[in-house]
């Protein structure tokens, strides 16, 4: 499929999706989810990526799934379709994904956001979950990873009233993890993603995935299953070559062994 509604591209190990319905805010069509959920897949087959970028456009990162295109279904379309179940594929993305938000967060874009392992925001990001104002719930994780990330007060207060909060509300209720001025967001994800790229690539897969554990599992099984983890490690090539760059005082040359 060609891509009309994203744009993607590499800078050395990362790769950048950046999606791009300027004329919709980047409102999040089933074509859009195809070729973004395809352009996640393509950069996870290739071994020269160690990181993703998911951005937007300095007005929106994406206002929302788009409300034209499902203004007319009707639940037994949704139900037998299993109707915007491509979107699961994006949280199953096992290379880090990291979000660079400007603009309009909303809804499944928000949704979208919270599907990557952090989010970077600039300085006019606005988020929310809006759905409510048209007669739905959020429905792509909104009522789960929304509430983990801030709470349940502050998520019940937005998804309730469907008001959006800024990038210092956001920042400060650890929606996401760093603010940043506008023009400065794409430097600092980027740079971000490098720095993920350049380390052992087991690791931090390891990392993600023992991180991620913590939302679902209890404590003791939880750090039973960081220290498996933390084991495994020590039969790679890259932990040798990084503890030993370490005691030799240079910097250490990951190979992803
Ligand atoms: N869908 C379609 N078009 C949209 C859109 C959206 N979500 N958001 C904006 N647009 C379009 C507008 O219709 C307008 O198009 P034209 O009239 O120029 O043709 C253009 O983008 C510019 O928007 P505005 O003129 O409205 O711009 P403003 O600056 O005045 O307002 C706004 C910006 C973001 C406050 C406003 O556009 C807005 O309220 N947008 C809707 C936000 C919203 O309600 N989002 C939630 C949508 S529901 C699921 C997966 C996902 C979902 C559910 C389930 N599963 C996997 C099961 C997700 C649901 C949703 O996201």
């Amino acid at each position: 499929m060609a891509h009309d509604c994203i744009v993607t591209e590499t800078d050395g190990p990362v790769g950048v999706i950046r999606l791009n319905r300027p004329d919709a805010l980047n409102a999040l069509n089933a074509r859009l989810i195809a070729q973004l959920t395809g352009a996640l897949e393509a950069f996870e087959a290739d071994a020269a990526i160690g990181c993703i970028v998911l951005t937007g456009s300095r007005k929106a990162f994406a206002a929302g799934a788009d409300i034209a295109e499902m203004k007319d279904r009707t639940w037994p379309q949704t139900w037998l379709e299993d109707f915007l179940s491509r979107w699961d594929a994006i949280a199953r993305t096992r290379k880090p994904l990291i979000a660079a938000v400007s603009g309009y967060c909303l809804g499944g874009g928000c949704e979208v956001a919270m599907m990557c392992d952090f989010i970077i925001a600039s300085e006019s990001a606005r988020f929310g979950q809006p759905e409510i104002r048209l007669g739905i719930i959020p429905g792509a994780g909104g009522t789960q990873r929304l509430t983990r990330a801030v709470g349940k007060a502050r998520a019940m207060d937005l998804i309730l009233t469907g008001r959006m909060m800024d990038a210092a509300e956001a920042l400060a209720s650890g929606l996401v993890a760093r603010v940043v001025p506008d023009e400065s967001l794409m430097d600092e994800a980027m740079s971000a993603a490098r720095m993920i790229a350049g380390h052992g690539r087991a690791a931090v897969l390891a990392a993600r995935e023992a991180v991620n554990r913590a939302f679902e599992v209890p404590l003791q099984e939880g750090l039973r299953f960081e220290r498996r983890m933390f084991y495994a490690l020590f039969a790679t090539a890259d932990q040798k070559e990084g503890m030993a760059a370490f005691v030799q005082k240079r910097k250490p040359r990951f190979t992803g062994g």
